[in-house]
């Protein structure tokens, strides 16, 4: 495994101790900043210059070995949900990843490249592109001589101003398998609002979405390319408070929706080939 610090370039990537003493990496890119964890590999910061930030991540949240954090973008692989026996939402995010490559780009963009150690027969790489916009690519590669099935999800916590006040717009008349209701629906109304528990698991949908933000003042869109399935989420109050590392009071100010390939929608990778998963989050003052 490379040392970190070898891949820091001068006043844009540096390489630091953060929080529980976990390896983490700053990125100062000519229009934003971002602060992603060796652990999982997980982006836990991004914020446009003089902006709020993206990503919500929660003041309760653990930093420890063996523990996913709560907030940022979790990568959920190779399985999503519950595993009897196993950890939820898979091993890649409580897996410490290595990094690959570092660089500027002609934009002044800054990417950086990690590869997921101890992923068997897969060769799995993610690509973070610090910008005007976030960039996240997560390719598997099966270099085994059988097919391989698996989920994959960027897990996305978004910083919301008022969840009530907050909506979801582009997944009508998508299926969806709502998790509360233990029920499938479609979703009728133009954009989803979150006025209770929300755990809606979109299937067959390609969609780029837009979160409207009125206190925030912004819109925030989510591109995504290889990913079938939408997660929306948010715990909203007993969830809230049963959950360790979340604030009881933390909800109204999140909201995951998250891009994947989930349920219905996993993915049996033959030999030899490659899944390749892409999302962009950027935003944009609501006017
Ligand atoms: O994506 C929504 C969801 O599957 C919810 O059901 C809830 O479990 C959430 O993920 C968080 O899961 P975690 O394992 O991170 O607590």
């Amino acid at each position: 495994m490379s040392d970190p610090h070898s891949f820091e370039i001068q006043g844009i990537l540096s390489v630091a101790t953060g929080s529980g003493g976990l390896p983490v990496i700053h990125i100062t890119s000519s229009r934003s900043r971002a602060e992603i964890y060796l652990h999982g590999a997980h982006v836990t910061d991004f914020r446009k210059a003089g902006e709020e930030p993206l990503l919500f991540m929660s003041g309760s949240s653990k930093f420890e070995v063996g523990k996913a954090i709560r907030g940022g973008i979790p990568i959920i692989f190779p399985w999503f949900g519950a595993r009897e026996g196993h950890p939820a939402h898979g091993t890649a995010r409580i897996t410490p990843w290595e990094i690959t490559a570092a660089e500027v780009l002609l934009d002044g963009s800054v990417q950086i490249v990690f590869r997921m150690p101890d992923a068997g027969n897969l060769e799995v790489t993610y690509w973070v592109t610090v910008g005007e916009s976030l960039g996240l690519q997560l390719s598997v590669t099966n270099r085994g001589g059988n097919a391989v099935t698996f989920e994959n999800c960027l897990h996305t916590y978004f910083q919301i101003g008022d969840v009530q006040s907050a909506s979801v717009h582009g997944l009508k008349d998508c299926d969806y398998f709502d998790k509360v209701l233990d029920a499938g629906f479609t979703e009728s109304a133009d954009a989803v609002r979150i006025t209770g528990e929300v755990d809606r698991v979109f299937l067959d949908t390609t969609a780029a979405l837009t979160i409207e933000d009125p206190v925030l003042a912004r819109s925030i869109r989510i591109a995504k390319s290889g990913s079938l399935s939408t997660i929306v989420w948010n715990p909203w109050i007993a969830k809230s408070q049963a959950m360790a590392d979340f604030g009881d009071n933390e909800y109204p100010h999140m909201l995951c929706v998250e891009s994947g390939n989930v349920s219905d929608n996993r993915i049996t990778l033959p030999p030899g080939e490659t899944s390749l998963m892409t999302v962009e989050l950027s935003s944009a003052p609501l006017d």
